[in-house]
């Protein structure tokens, strides 16, 4: 493998042709027409515009993926997050085409983007699950009864969705009906497939994801958990590793049922098996993503290994270079995802230009961001700007120096989630490890974070009236640009 093409843009893109250069394998970026000065073009060595902003005539587009390979004689595609990562059909013509996917096969790519499937294979190895149905309602009446035997409230949840998607509770029988017409109409809009099941809701749990890594050669490993339970709307915003509630046994047996559920399909390359854990430490499967994820850093922090690296040499056909002995935890670490999004109005995405940006450096600080000072934020894509990652011995000091690394940032020109970010570190929920997946709909309103000294309400003012004076000398947002932005409707969970 002598060249790679990224299929990515922004901070995964940067990230994934870093470990290349350390290989000394070469790199090829792919670019939108937004994106023509953005960091990864820069970064590569050699870039190929796929065309318009808008991603479904770019990033998203299989044909001009591939034959930017075969224009570039890149033999080997990493996807990234996102995008076509998790596209079996993508998969399977990358394979055609005579090209390496830095991924796994089209199959377990299949197995696993469809829940039911998904679950379907893990019961072979008798994966604890939530209890409910094991196949797609087919008839009402069944699946109601099936309803009461599971206990309310029930979760519907549609097996072509995914990171939270197509989900309804349910509270009581009575609703039953009306909630399984409202899912099955919602996921053939949404998914073009009305195949919809059910659980038994879990109401407060913890979403714990353990890493897995397969080889080509039939090895599975695990490298422990992430803790992603700070959510907003199945919206990551805070990850963290190892998780501050799992006992050593709990690890050891989540970490057994992920590679059980890897091996289930085969899984080769880099993947993540989802669950949800309950407030009696009872773990459920829930499902498995098959590419790289956005927190994958956290585990890195603690592991010491370089997952895209690892991703890059299974795909070349090697052997993992360690087993599961190999493996241990050393210190902790958090991620928090800087958005462009204004924490004071519920979230709203912000663009614009980036005035300031300073990104916090020193002992156990590393930024993954694919933007600097001067840029502007396209409107067109995901609105995660840069993820913050601190490492330490301990939790504690992971939290201290995130705090620290946080103040030290200086982002200006647009609004961002950092002080969001500080909010939840400085919250005693989160400090006493005492959360679930509803903390930021608990503890955050927008107000908590005007609680600034006096100095920082005089920086907010001058602040303040250089944007008044900074937006009225710029052109604003049209609704033709917002209908063009993918932000919202194209929301992927990561
Ligand atoms: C659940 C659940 C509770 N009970 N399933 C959300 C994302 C997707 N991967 C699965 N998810 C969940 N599935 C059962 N049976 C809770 C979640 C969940 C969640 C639900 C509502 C609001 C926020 C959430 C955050 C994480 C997980």
């Amino acid at each position: 493998m002598k060249k790679i093409l990224i299929a990515n843009r922004g901070e995964i893109a940067l990230r994934v042709m870093r470990s290349a250069r350390e290989m000394g394998i070469k790199t090829v970026a792919v670019y939108s027409e937004a994106d023509r000065n953005a960091l990864h073009v820069r970064y590569a060595d050699e870039a190929i515009c796929i065309g318009p902003a808008p991603s479904n005539q770019s990033y998203l587009v299989i044909d001009k993926i591939i034959n930017a390979c075969k224009q570039t004689g890149a033999d080997a595609i990493h996807p990234g997050y996102g995008f076509l990562s998790e596209n079996a059909a993508f998969a399977r013509q990358v394979k055609e085409a005579g090209i390496i996917l830095i991924g796994p096969s089209p199959e377990a790519m299949e197995v696993m983007g469809n829940k039911l499937s998904a679950k379907a294979a893990a019961l072979k190895y008798n994966i604890p699950m939530v209890p409910g149905t094991e196949e797609a309602i087919t008839n009402i009446a069944e699946a109601k009864l099936r309803a009461v035997e599971v206990g309310f409230p029930i979760l519907i949840k549609a097996a072509a969705g995914g990171g939270g998607k197509g989900m309804r509770i349910v509270e009581k029988v009575e609703d039953f009906e009306e909630q399984m017409d409202l899912a099955v109409s919602e996921a053939t809009s949404a998914f073009g497939d009305g195949s919809v099941f059910i659980e038994r809701y879990v109401s407060s749990p913890r979403h714990i994801e353990i890493q897995v890594l397969g080889d080509t050669h039939g090895n599975i490993v695990h490298l422990f958990e992430r803790d992603c339970s700070v959510q907003r709307r199945h919206q990551k915003v805070i990850e963290e590793a190892p998780s501050s509630i799992l006992t050593p046994e709990i690890r050891q047996k989540m970490g057994e049922c992920a590679v059980d559920v890897a091996r289930s399909c085969n899984y080769t390359g880099a993947g993540t098996v989802e669950f949800i854990l309950d407030e009696n430490l009872d773990f459920f499967f829930l499902e498995m993503n098959t590419r790289l994820q956005v927190e994958h850093p956290v585990t890195e922090m603690i592991t010491g290994i370089d997952l895209v690296k690892e991703q890059i040499r299974v795909a070349r056909g090697e052997k993992l270079s360690f087993n599961q002995e190999n493996l241990k935890i050393t210190g902790h670490a958090i991620e928090v995802r800087i958005y462009a999004e204004d924490p004071a109005t519920n979230f709203l995405p912000d663009i614009g230009m980036l005035q300031t940006y300073r990104t916090p450096k020193g002992p156990g600080v590393r930024v993954d961001d694919g933007f600097e000072e001067g840029m502007e934020i396209p409107i067109y894509y995901d609105p995660m700007i840069a993820k913050l990652i601190t490492y330490g011995k301990d939790r504690k000091e992971a939290i201290e120096r995130m705090i620290r690394a946080i103040d030290e940032y200086q982002i200006t020109g647009i609004e961002t989630t950092l002080g969001f970010g500080k909010f939840v570190m400085q919250h005693e929920a989160f400090v006493s490890g005492n959360f679930d997946t509803h903390f930021v709909a608990k503890h955050f309103t927008a107000n908590l974070l005007n609680e600034g000294s006096e100095e920082e309400a005089m920086i907010a003012a001058f602040v303040g009236a250089s944007l008044i004076q900074k937006k009225s000398n710029t052109n604003p947002v049209t609704s033709a640009d917002m209908a063009a932005s993918n932000w919202k409707k194209n929301r992927k969970e990561y």
